[in-house]
């Protein structure tokens, strides 16, 4: 069975490792958010595809979820104590990354392949795709003003209350080569337990990515257990816009095919379970299981029980 995944951020980055530990590499293509990408000391810092491809390369800091185990912070102490930000916190090695891939970049090479040559040196065996070689900078909109993505994130520490996102430019972007032909080539397309809002809309509003979707059996896990996320801001962004952040929330943002939406399965945490019957009346496949995903064993299962439950739902859709 071939897998097409979207992630991006933390969970997402545990969910593909899951998946890559459990199914062949040549049939797993991970598609991974860049709408958090930025600029700082001049360098493209790319955070959710390093997490996805530090993780999948068992690099990760167990403790943060982001950026290099065994970190040390030499070169950012040198730059505080000549009066440098300190707020965005780049570990020494985290800056090869950096380096390496901003001086490619301004060779003239793509992210994707970038990313690619990367993946092969870090034993990265799936391929991992970022969602577009173009900038297209997600933007939080605030009560007060309009904030780059990591000045609200890290910088103001999720503070602000949220009134919306934009995807600055991402009509006139084009998805990464690779992207839809792997989405179109995919038996089943697993959207990971990333934030809906601000790591997996911005995947969905490039050009043709929704449309090829449509074609396909489609599962999400929920990043929302017992009314929380398990790690970032997703649940704080649903009640700040309105809406009661639960599982059954997530199912409605994405839809169900059946409703005119995305998804074809949904997978939800056993705490939840009382909301089964809800998001089944939208028209959804519903799988209730531990979807916690606290070490590697844990990942492994969790991937194999969405794999199962991707199997059953194209049997579905077939017959
Ligand atoms: N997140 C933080 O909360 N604080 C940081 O200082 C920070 C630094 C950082 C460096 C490299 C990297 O790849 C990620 C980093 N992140 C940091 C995580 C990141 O900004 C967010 O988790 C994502 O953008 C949201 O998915």
């Amino acid at each position: 069975m071939k897998i097409a995944a979207l992630a991006g951020g933390v969970g997402g980055a545990k969910l593909a490792q899951g998946l890559a530990r459990c199914h062949p590499a040549e049939k797993l293509t991970i598609i991974v958010n860049t709408g958090d990408d930025f600029e700082h000391f001049g360098l493209k810092i790319c955070p959710d595809l390093d997490t996805v491809c530090y993780t999948l390369a068992g690099m990760e800091n167990p403790s943060t979820g982001w950026g290099l185990r065994d970190e040390t912070w030499n070169a950012l102490q040198a730059v505080t104590s000549i009066g440098g930000p300190d707020w965005f916190g780049i570990g020494d090695k985290d800056l090869g990354t950096h380096l390496e891939r901003t001086r490619r970049l301004r060779a003239g090479e793509t992210l994707s392949g970038i990313t690619r040559e990367f993946c092969n040196f870090w034993s990265v065996e799936p391929l991992v795709i970022p969602m577009s070689d173009d900038a297209v900078p997600t933007v939080v909109i605030t009560e007060s003003n309009e904030l780059d993505f990591q000045d609200y994130f890290v910088r103001q520490k999720c503070e602000p209350q949220v009134k919306g996102f934009k995807f600055s430019g991402s009509h006139r972007s084009k998805p990464a080569p690779g992207v839809l032909e792997n989405i179109d080539g995919a038996d089943i397309v697993i959207v990971c337990p990333s934030n809906p809002w601000v790591s997996i809309d911005p995947i969905l509003a490039l050009p043709g990515v929704r449309s090829a979707l449509g074609g396909k059996p489609v599962i999400a896990i929920s990043p929302i257990i017992g009314g929380k996320a398990v790690k970032g801001p997703a649940a704080k962004m649903f009640s700040e816009l309105g809406i009661k952040a639960s599982p059954l929330a997530v199912a409605e943002h994405y839809g169900s095919r059946q409703g005119g939406g995305l998804l074809s399965g949904f997978v939800m945490d056993d705490v939840d379970a009382a909301l089964k019957a809800k998001i089944e009346n939208l028209g959804l496949l519903v799988l209730v299981t531990d979807t916690l995903m606290r070490g590697s064993e844990d990942r492994i299962r969790l991937a194999r029980q969405v794999i199962a439950f991707g199997e059953t739902t194209i049997r579905r859709e077939v017959s």
